[in-house]
């Protein structure tokens, strides 16, 4: 058992080991999906403007995107942009909009050299051409990694999402492809564009907000969620096992009692 058993490696010396984490590597969730909160706050702690926390968030996700790989992480979904955030001020959105070309033009060599896969969820046809392009090239370069998925929300809202399923489905009814009364919960799962990926097994959101915003409301169903105050910009390797730790000591109290029929 205590083989089974990893203990975070690497980094600086630290003087306090009391947020070292040990995980049991049998049980990493397979799908973490986290909500980037608190860009814009770490900012204003430093009297900087928010694209500033922007721009810090950033580095936050080429760590993460690491350590989850390092932890045998399957699938990470980010947050990045929602269907709401189009009414910030023009600047700000202009800004979000070239950090996935940032982002990219700097880390795109590393995730292919990591074999990650890069994805997207979202409504990609109403980004701006330019950011597009970067994330499309990025997907296709990355296409047949089989490593870590890393999978970006952008132009995300999960209502707008379910919306456009039942759409499909609906289209497919008129058409008489499909009778009303076959519908099911399967056939809604895979008119989503998680279709291919596996319902996220953990939810972290960062900044002390404890809403789901719009996100992934159908695969979040079942899924363990965990908050923290701290801000997306100061969130790191031992937070993130922070979280799987909690998850980890959750997973172990249903002591093998059904997940939904613990009381
Ligand atoms: C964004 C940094 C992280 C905190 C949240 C807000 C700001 C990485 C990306 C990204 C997106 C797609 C992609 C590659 C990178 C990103 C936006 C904002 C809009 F293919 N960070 N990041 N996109 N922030």
């Amino acid at each position: 058992m205590l083989d089974k058993l990893i203990r975070k490696k690497g980094g600086e010396p630290k003087t306090d080991n009391a947020d070292r984490q040990l995980l049991d590597e049998t049980a990493i969730p397979g799908h973490v999906a986290i909500i980037m909160d608190g860009n814009g706050r770490w900012a204003k702690k430093r009297s900087l403007p928010r694209i500033a926390g922007h721009h810090e968030g950033m580095k936050t996700v080429r760590k993460i995107t690491r350590e989850a790989d390092r932890l045998g992480i399957k699938v990470l979904t980010l947050y990045a942009f929602s269907t709401e955030n189009w009414k910030r001020p023009k600047p700000e959105v202009e800004f979000l909009m070239r950090l996935p070309e940032e982002f990219l033009g700097t880390y795109l060599p590393e995730l292919v050299e990591r074999n990650v896969r890069v994805r997207m969820i979202g409504d990609h046809e109403h980004l701006p051409p330019h950011t597009r392009r970067a994330i499309t090239r990025a997907m296709d370069e990355t296409a047949g990694n089989d490593g870590l998925i890393l999978n970006f929300a952008m132009n995300y809202g999960s209502r707008a999402e379910i919306t456009e399923a039942v759409r499909t489905i609906a289209k497919a009814v008129a058409e008489n492809r499909v009778k009303a009364e076959d519908i099911d919960e399967s056939m809604i799962t895979d008119a989503l564009m998680t279709a291919e990926l596996p319902e996220p097994d953990l939810l972290i959101r960062t900044s002390g907000e404890v809403r789901l915003s719009n996100f992934m409301l159908w695969q979040l169903a079942y899924t363990e969620f965990w908050f923290t105050d701290t801000l997306w910009p100061d969130f790191n390797e031992d937070r993130l096992q922070e979280a799987i730790g909690v998850y980890q000591a959750r997973s172990r109290r249903y002591g093998g009692v059904d997940k939904e029929d613990t009381d």
